[in-house]
């Protein structure tokens, strides 16, 4: 009939409730996780991805409102992804469509890539706090690392002096910095003379992939580094916009979370 509407009766009120009954509910109950992961980009997507489908409750955070970290586009702002093999293998269990480049080297569209691996990571049941910057950790005895100190990315941006906001913590198991060129989680425990980086090297696509999927582990009890933070810490090469390293970087971060948890 012609005025009425198709839609439910439903209200402001109800609208409000329901994203903060909701929102509480999680945030409360991700208070405590197995496995907290700073950064949403290819690697902390694939090692969450790879934890949540083990049954491992997982919480990512991420300071941007969207997920994806670099994964959207290529190098130069052109939104072609490429990976050499076997990195392609991943993008085939994520359904994602590439193309044969040469021997050894794959294309794919950077949009198409990005949106089925953060799919593949809400499939499984990963949780995720975005707009929420890691500022700090929690350490407890011997320095053992059980948890992120976390903001609001707004309020964190906002000069202090007119944000006395406090941060709250979050306590995981285990904690993977998965925060790329930054590590910065692992920076937080450089500030505290508990280790030390190296900063990541100079390009060198060849050596530097199979370097980080081998660096990629526990750099100090209870944090795993993976994906670009992982050049950061051990001064390793840098490989530009190629992503095979960050898939398979993430997905040996979940294999050594799942050990280290016992659940292997
Ligand atoms: C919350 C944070 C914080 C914080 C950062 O940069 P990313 O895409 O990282 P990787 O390691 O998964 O992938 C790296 C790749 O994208 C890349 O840049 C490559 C391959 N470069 C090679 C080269 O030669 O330079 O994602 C990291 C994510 C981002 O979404 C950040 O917003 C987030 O972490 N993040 N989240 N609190 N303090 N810092």
């Amino acid at each position: 009939m012609k005025g009425k509407s198709i839609f439910s009766s439903v209200g402001e009120k109800e609208v409000t409730r329901a994203i903060v009954a909701e929102f509480a509910k999680q945030f409360a109950d991700y208070v405590e996780s197995d496995c907290l992961i700073v950064g949403g980009g290819p690697s902390g997507l694939m090692a969450g991805k790879g934890l949540s489908e083990k049954g491992i409750k997982v919480l990512i955070v991420e300071r941007n409102n969207y997920l994806g970290g670099g994964f959207w586009i290529g190098g130069y702002l052109m939104n072609k992804i490429t990976v050499r093999e076997p990195a392609h293998e991943v993008l085939s269990e994520l359904g994602i469509p590439f193309q044969k480049v040469s021997k050894g080297l794959y294309v794919a569209d950077g949009s198409h890539a990005c949106s089925k691996l953060i799919a593949s990571a809400c499939d499984g049941g990963v949780k995720f706090a975005n707009m929420t910057v890691f500022e700090d950790i929690v350490l407890r005895e011997e320095n053992r690392v059980a948890g992120a100190v976390i903001n609001w990315t707004p309020v964190s941006a906002l000069p202090r002096e007119i944000t006395c906001v406090d941060p709250v913590a979050m306590e995981a198991k285990m904690v993977v910095d998965a925060s790329g060129h930054d590590a910065c989680v692992v920076k937080k425990l450089e500030e505290r003379g508990l280790v030390k980086t190296k900063g990541f090297g100079a390009m060198w696509v060849e050596r530097s992939e199979d370097l980080v999927v081998e660096h990629t582990g526990e750099v100090h009890p209870g944090l795993i580094v993976t994906g670009m933070a992982t050049s950061t810490t051990y001064g390793l090469p840098r490989m530009g916009p190629t992503f095979g390293a960050m898939l398979l970087s993430g997905r040996r971060a979940a294999e050594i979370v799942l050990e280290k948890l016992g659940k292997l």
